[in-house]
């Protein structure tokens, strides 16, 4: 009889335990759903918000390539970031010219074939960024469309079949500057170096040398110096050159190798909305290439992931 009250007990404690244990659960999983859902919804907002800055960089740029002919760093679609505090969060971006950038596209003509100019170009500026000249020609190859290795530091299949894991030569143009980790001789702090100063477009590009840096701009002609480079941004200014034959009547210019104006120009097509939208715990990144044209600005990419920084400093005025 004691032992029966006994068995009677340990179950009745047994079903106790077990209808709080499940209870527990129940209501921890019930308050993981609920922050679950409210984290997705709040990711969801963040890129929601980041499509809206998108669409103000298409507007603002739509509205600059009506009110002027010329683009430089100090017209409102550079100085003015949309920086604003939204519903439950704050968004941040930036437009970029990537026209004011070495193109390494433009190390191949618009059928596949190796640019001699524009390959001593990326030279100077890998010369002026410290880096090692031979990275250009493996650039080149890998861009090129044929598989003949340049002399002497070249790279086509054989060179990337032979690596762990093997693959080829790409022999196209680049989707991004981050494809520079397959080609021979890129290694990472060597593309960061580089990062700033170089963009991979869709096609040939002329230089914008009204946003260019001072180390871009050095090396638009042989035996120029950084100092040469820097003298012409003080020289541009904030009104920017007029005309690209303004440009090449400079000082730093003359004497030196003939330019041909059609790889420099006082405009650019192509730009780089990056932002980023804080909303509770979620963020969102966004980098959307943008080429505006006569009819109107039109999102050509779109990317999540990368390493452009969304917040970089405002080029200051010179009085
Ligand atoms: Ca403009
Ligand atoms: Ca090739």
């Amino acid at each position: 009889m004691r032992q029966q009250r006994g068995v009677a007990l340990v179950t009745a404690l047994l079903v106790v335990a077990v209808a709080t244990v499940a209870a527990v659960a129940m209501a921890t999983r019930q308050q993981m759903d609920i922050r679950r859902t409210g984290s997705l919804l709040h990711s969801e907002q963040a890129y929601a918000f980041s499509l809206g800055a998108e669409s103000w960089a298409r507007v603002v740029l739509a509205r600059d390539k009506r009110d002027s002919k010329i683009d430089t760093l100090y017209e409102d679609w550079s100085t003015q970031p949309p920086v604003s505090v939204v519903e439950g969060g704050s968004i941040t971006g930036r437009i970029l010219d990537l026209q004011g950038r070495f193109n390494l596209n433009n190390l191949v003509d618009g059928n596949g074939v190796a640019d001699q100019d524009a390959i001593a170009r990326y030279k100077r500026l890998l010369r002026r960024l410290e880096l090692e000249e031979s990275l250009a020609d493996a650039l080149a190859d890998w861009i090129d469309s044929n598989i003949d290795v340049r002399f002497p530091d070249g790279a086509e299949d054989e060179t990337y079949l032979g690596v762990a894991p093997p693959y080829r030569a790409a022999n196209r143009l680049l989707a991004d500057v981050s494809e520079l980790r397959l080609v021979k001789g890129y290694e990472p702090d060597m593309i960061d170096k580089l990062r700033p100063f170089v963009a991979a477009l869709p096609e040939v590009t002329p230089l914008n040398v009204n946003t260019a840096s001072a180390e871009v701009l050095s090396t638009v002609a042989e035996n120029m110096s950084l100092a040469d480079g820097k003298s012409l941004v003080e020289t541009r200014g904030e009104d920017g050159f007029e005309t690209v034959a303004k440009f090449t009547q400079q000082n730093e210019l003359s004497g030196k190798q003939q330019l041909t104006t059609a790889q420099l120009s006082v405009e650019s097509d192509w730009f780089l909305m990056v932002s980023e939208a804080n909303i509770g715990l979620s963020r969102a990144r966004l980098a959307s290439l943008i080429q505006r044209t006569d009819k109107g600005t039109l999102v050509i990419r779109r990317q999540r992931e990368f390493r452009e920084p969304v917040v970089a400093p405002v080029p200051e005025a010179d009085e």
